[in-house]
């Protein structure tokens, strides 16, 4: 029996892998490219990825038929054909919960970061220009007390983002599959999307990646917005129209947004970086050391389980 493991993980996460005492091989590559991955999974019994590995029907052929399980290390599976994995026998597997708190805590450390220009103030000072303080000098949105959040796909970590708006005093306003609008819960009012495109300052996208959110946010979603409101995408790249929002923020139609999530991981359309009011970070919400050592204990666990013949801790299905 053998578990392959596409990247090393945190040492707390490969430690647990060790003491589990089943063999395992960890791919090469950092990431590992498409022939090092094919060449990892094969004949491996349990696959642990993460999100820069992609599975379809092919990668699983390249397995072979003893696999049992692929434990993604994330929330997020749209890197995984689930219909092939589930035909092909295999279970996947995500790792919820675990990084909710990691994860709202940096939408807020972008939320503030647009909002009160930090980065601005940061370039300004690493200019080197002269400079006294002012009182029109880079005056941002005040989010507190003031200011209406917008969660798009309140799952577990809107939860966990509406839990820090609460502390800022914020209105909390949010859409999900499951929730009514008009009802409202634990302080947060559920709305149709129209109604938090048009009502919020700031606007979360939190929803996954799925056939019916890509481009979500496209330049009628935006065109729906208040023209001083901000945009954060802490969920997947794919669920915002990169190309609209940046003519948004070029045409001063947004007054800003922070984006962790790109459309073309990792590639990062150069033209992003020349877009004004804008705050970049290379996918890192989930980037706390402890929520990244359960995440990939997690995974771990999943594999395990499956392995030992019994359920799967964290089915995606
Ligand atoms: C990210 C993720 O860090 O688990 C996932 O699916 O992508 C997280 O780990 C975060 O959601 C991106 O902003």
């Amino acid at each position: 029996m053998t578990i392959y493991v596409s990247r090393l993980l945190t040492d707390r996460a490969m430690a647990h892998l060790e003491s589990l005492g089943v063999p395992f091989r960890v791919g090469g590559g950092d990431p590992p490219s498409r022939a090092d991955l094919e060449a990892g999974l094969a004949g491996a019994d349990a696959a642990v990825i993460t999100l820069t590995e992609r599975v379809d029907t092919a990668l699983l052929a390249a397995a072979g038929p003893q696999l049992k399980i692929i434990a993604n290390v994330a929330v997020g599976y749209d890197n995984i054909d689930v219909d092939a994995a589930v035909s092909a026998g295999v279970t996947v597997t995500n790792t919820p919960g675990v990084l909710d708190r990691a994860t709202a805590d940096h939408t807020f450390a972008l939320i503030l970061a647009a909002t009160r220009r930090v980065l601005d103030g940061d370039r300004f000072l690493r200019s080197r220009e002269p400079w006294v303080w002012g009182p029109r000098m880079l005056v941002g949105l005040d989010i507190s007390a003031s200011a209406t959040l917008g969660i798009l796909g309140y799952g577990r970590i809107g939860k966990a983002v509406a839990q820090r708006a609460k502390g800022f005093d914020m209105k909390v306003l949010a859409t999900a599959r499951s929730r009514e609008p008009g009802t409202s819960e634990d302080g947060v009012q559920f709305v149709d999307t129209d109604t938090l495109l048009a009502e919020s300052d700031v606007l979360s996208v939190l929803t996954p990646l799925t056939p019916q959110t890509r481009h979500l946010i496209d330049a009628a979603a935006l065109a729906k917005m208040k023209p001083s409101a901000y945009l954060v995408n802490t969920a997947r790249g794919g669920v915002v129209d990169e190309a609209a929002l940046m003519s948004a923020l070029h045409n001063g139609a947004l007054r800003g947004a922070a984006l962790d999530v790109f459309e073309n991981e990792p590639h990062i359309d150069p033209r992003l970086l020349d877009t004004p009011n804008l705050v970049l970070t290379p996918h890192i919400a989930s980037a706390g050391e402890s929520t990244r050592d359960a995440m990939g204990i997690l995974a771990i666990d999943n594999a395990a389980a499956v392995l030992a013949g019994k359920p799967a801790l964290t089915p995606v299905r």
